[in-house]
């Protein structure tokens, strides 16, 4: 039977939002990391010391562990002791099905360079049973050796679930305090994972099996997804009521057993928009309220351009013949951050431009300069957009657009703050005789 074995080298395969961090993670702690991806952009820039995307703190370790030499970035994969396999998951069209083909091409590529001895484990947000069916294709491409769907204990590879459990913007922080939860196809891949992941988690390592681990994961994210719903679906009832939700959220909240989540433009990002999905999928019959919460936060952006739309039509009763100019605030699926996946904010934006050419500027300050070329290059900056905008809509509470809250407007400026950031932090008062915020939009227009 395999013997234990000592983890030298590592591979992880996609440079993404989780399989760099998680690289740069293991290399700080004197492992030899060969990062892999399919972008040989991503590999130049890694190789440079730099980095793709935009998480805190990420820049100053990749910078530290490429210098040390002990990351490096390929586009085929090389041997080594472990294999992490951290590419996309996505859904497919309206059924909504996991498209596992990320993962199955990983799983045949480091196939070829598998030994006796060597770890392969899936971090993809996975349907149940998608570890197993990994490492089904990791025993089609090498029948020479055995797998533990197959072998059980004395298997020659070792395959693992271990779901990445970080929130984008604090990945450096809860990569090393987050519990894992890991589970093995067997115990023993289980306990290997684990040995593995303690390098650097000072979280717990708890091990279950791969199903379970596999279920955990898209438990938490629907837990979520659900939450969100109800806040999303209580600011509409809300609106309707001319009640101003996140003052109400505040009130409800100081009940000892109440934790209602904060409402918003819809939910975005490549997580809680679509892992729920993956339960829907695999239990159609069951997984009510889980798609009902999926369906609900989906249609908000519908709303909220129901909102600008309605702004449009006061503006245009109030100034015959003339279009406002609408300023969409903010791209990105949350604040702070630079991620467009999924992004609601995004979708209502390019909407905005389809139904308003010429009249929609946008602002993101978060916004690469790959991304500038989006809105016929029509991005400002927020002091623009004040100076410009009939209409401001706020779809992403970004720290930079808290200024916003402290500015007095033009007459007849309108806003719609889907996301409570007058609310929040100080809304403008109505002494400045400008606009009168009620709920979520400027309902009232001096
Ligand atoms: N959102 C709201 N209201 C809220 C909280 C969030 O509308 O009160 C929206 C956000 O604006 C965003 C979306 O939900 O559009 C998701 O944001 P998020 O911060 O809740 O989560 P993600 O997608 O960035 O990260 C989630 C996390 N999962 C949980 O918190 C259960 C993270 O821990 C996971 O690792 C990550 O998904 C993932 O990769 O699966």
């Amino acid at each position: 039977m395999l013997q234990k074995q000592v983890i030298k080298s590592i591979s992880v395969i996609g440079l993404g939002y989780i399989g760099l961090p998680t690289a740069a993670a293991f290399a700080s702690h004197g492992i030899r990391v060969t990062g892999v991806d399919i972008n040989q952009r991503a590999v130049d820039t890694i190789n440079r010391g730099e980095i793709h995307i935009v998480e805190p703190g990420l820049d100053k370790l990749v910078k530290q562990v490429v210098a040390d030499g002990y990351l490096r970035a390929v586009l085929t994969p090389e041997p080594a002791d472990a294999f992490l396999i951290a590419v996309p998951t996505p859904f497919t069209g309206d059924s909504h099905e996991p498209d596992l083909s990320y993962i199955e091409s990983a799983g045949r590529v480091i196939a070829r360079v598998l030994k006796v001895g060597d770890l392969v484990i899936l971090e993809s947000t996975s349907p149940v049973g998608a570890t197993e069916q990994l490492s089904a294709w990791l025993a089609e491409e090498r029948p020479d050796l055995t797998f533990p769907h197959e072998a059980g204990e004395t298997s020659d590879i070792r395959v693992a679930h271990c779901p990445e459990r970080v929130l984008p913007g604090k990945i450096m922080l809860e990569l090393v305090s987050n519990d894992r939860i890991i589970g093995g196809i067997t115990p023993l891949c289980g306990s290997a994972a684990k040995a593995l992941y303690e390098i650097f988690v000072e979280g717990e390592c708890i091990l279950t099996n791969a199903r379970t681990a596999e279920m955990c994961k898209l438990a938490e994210n629907a837990f979520r997804d659900v939450n969100i719903a109800y806040a999303n679906e209580l600011s509409i009832i809300c609106d309707k009521k001319g009640i101003e939700v996140w003052k109400l959220i505040q009130l409800a909240n100081r009940h000892p057993r109440v934790n209602i989540l904060q409402p918003g433009a819809g939910v975005g990002g490549h997580c809680i928009a679509v892992d729920p999905w993956f339960i829907v999928a695999s239990s159609p019959k069951e997984a009510r309220l889980i798609r009902t919460s999926r369906e609900v936060n989906d249609a908000k952006p519908e709303w909220v351009l129901e909102k600008v739309n309605a702004a449009a039509s006061r503006f245009a009763a109030l100034h015959p013949g003339k279009k406002p100019i609408i300023a969409a605030l903010g791209l990105s699926y949350k604040p702070d951050i630079d991620d467009l996946r999924e992004s609601p904010a995004l979708g209502i934006a390019k909407e905005l431009h389809r139904v308003h050419v010429e009249q929609l500027i946008v602002v993101e300050p978060h916004i690469g300069e790959a991304s500038k070329v989006l809105f016929d290059k029509r991005f400002v900056t927020l002091e623009v957009a004040i100076e410009q905008a009939n209409i401001l809509v706020v779809l992403v509470k970004h720290s930079d657009f808290l200024a916003l809250a402290h500015r007095t407007l033009r007459p007849g400026q309108q806003i719609i703050d889907v996301v409570g950031l007058l609310t929040e932090h100080g809304s403008i008062p109505e002494s400045r005789n400008v606009i009168q915020p009620v709920n979520l939009t400027v309902e009232k227009v001096l």
